[in-house]
């Protein structure tokens, strides 16, 4: 090769690669567009108003790009009740005059659920009646409370195994399976105006679940129990689910007549836990693909089915994937320095 190719190849080679570096780091920008903006029902996010404070990029996202609100910890049971005569409101009344002063749906998460539940909960002792009554007091103060503020519940989250037989949580063992239409009646008693779920998760990748789950739902509801919608969480992988088996899941869902929330949604690039120390670029668009088939899904059905589409965390280093797995992840749509990913910039592009 003479001196004059040899230095154009090189040149070429040092100008594609800058490119792509380029390209890699900021893949779009965030500056005129906002993903509220392509689609006709609400986008939502975790929000803490802690890193709000901290980080002016984190804000920026949270203000622009999101128009609902759910609280990742802060509204649950161990959080809002801690005693049993004691309820603590601060961090959730903040994030309740964020919402309202800045015109973002709040989203309740969760009233009844095994984990994350107050160490007197957990040691209550009483018969059934007494359950019951600690139970009903339990929703009807924090609902109350939320009244007008809070325009949804997560009622029960995750009372299914994986076979579809009812979890032996404590609300089972001590109330029997009534106490999932007691929640919802208690709930509805507290706001008749607050739409009402049941969320979990493996709903799309586990169809016996799903289908126990909405033939249980379904059985409430013939009896008149005030259920709104289904939380499908979608904590997934670029892998799997199947595309399809995720459409199969949003339509079973609505045409069962209930609204559709994907409520928590996440696309973890490594499921096997390798260590990685930056995410590789093809899994980056195999994910951007599979945010943006997602999206698509549910925007084709009907407009009185869509609840909304609640990402599980602003940037990668906000999820629970890396502290519950212990492991590399990058599974949302900005990055750990709250820069938009590939999977950002083609729903922006293609929605
Ligand atoms: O993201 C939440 C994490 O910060 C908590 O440590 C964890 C406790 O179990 O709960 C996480 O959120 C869960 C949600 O409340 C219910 N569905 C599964 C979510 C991820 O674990």
């Amino acid at each position: 090769m003479s001196n004059w190719m040899l230095g154009a190849v090189l040149t070429i080679g040092i100008l594609f690669s800058s490119a792509c570096r380029e390209e890699e780091m900021t893949p779009c920008s965030i500056q005129d567009k906002r993903l509220v903006d392509g689609v006709d029902f609400y986008c939502g996010n975790v929000v803490d108003l802690n890193r709000m404070g901290a980080n002016l990029d984190y804000a920026r996202i949270v203000n622009t790009q999101f128009n609902s609100v759910t609280a990742e910890n802060i509204m649950k049971p161990a959080f809002l009740h801690p005693s049993e005569n004691l309820f603590h409101w601060t961090e959730a009344d903040q994030l309740a005059d964020y919402c309202a002063s800045h015109s973002k749906r709040l989203h309740g998460h969760t009233l009844i659920w095994h984990q994350q539940l107050p160490p007197w909960m957990l040691n209550f002792r009483g018969d059934q009646t007494a359950w019951e009554n600690m139970m009903r007091e339990h929703i009807f103060q924090i609902v109350n409370h939320f009244k007008g503020k809070v325009s949804s519940w997560d009622v029960v989250n995750e009372a299914f195994n994986d076979d579809g037989t009812l979890r032996n949580s404590i609300w089972k063992k001590n109330l029997g399976s009534s106490y999932l239409e007691k929640a919802f009646q208690y709930a509805h008693e507290a706001d008749p105006a607050a739409k009402l779920f049941y969320n979990d998760y493996s709903l799309v990748i586990n169809p016996v679940k799903r289908k126990a789950v909405l033939s249980f739902l379904n059985s409430l509801k013939a009896k008149g129990v005030p259920i709104d919608g289904i939380g499908l969480q979608m904590h997934l992988f670029n892998g799997f689910p199947e595309n399809v088996e995720i459409s199969n899941a949003i339509d079973e869902v609505w045409k069962n007549d209930y609204l559709v929330h994907i409520s928590e949604l996440d696309i973890s690039i490594n499921p096997f836990s390798q260590a990685l120390d930056k995410a590789p670029q093809e899994e980056l668009v195999r994910q951007a693909e599979k945010y943006l088939y997602i999206f698509k899904t549910y925007d084709r059905i009907h407009a009185s089915y869509k609840f909304g589409i609640t990402i599980w965390g602003v940037g990668d280093r906000d999820s629970w994937i890396r502290y519950f797995y212990n492991r590399a992840d990058f599974p949302l749509l900005f990055d750990d320095n709250y820069q938009p990913k590939r999977a950002y910039c083609k729903l922006i592009a293609d929605l």
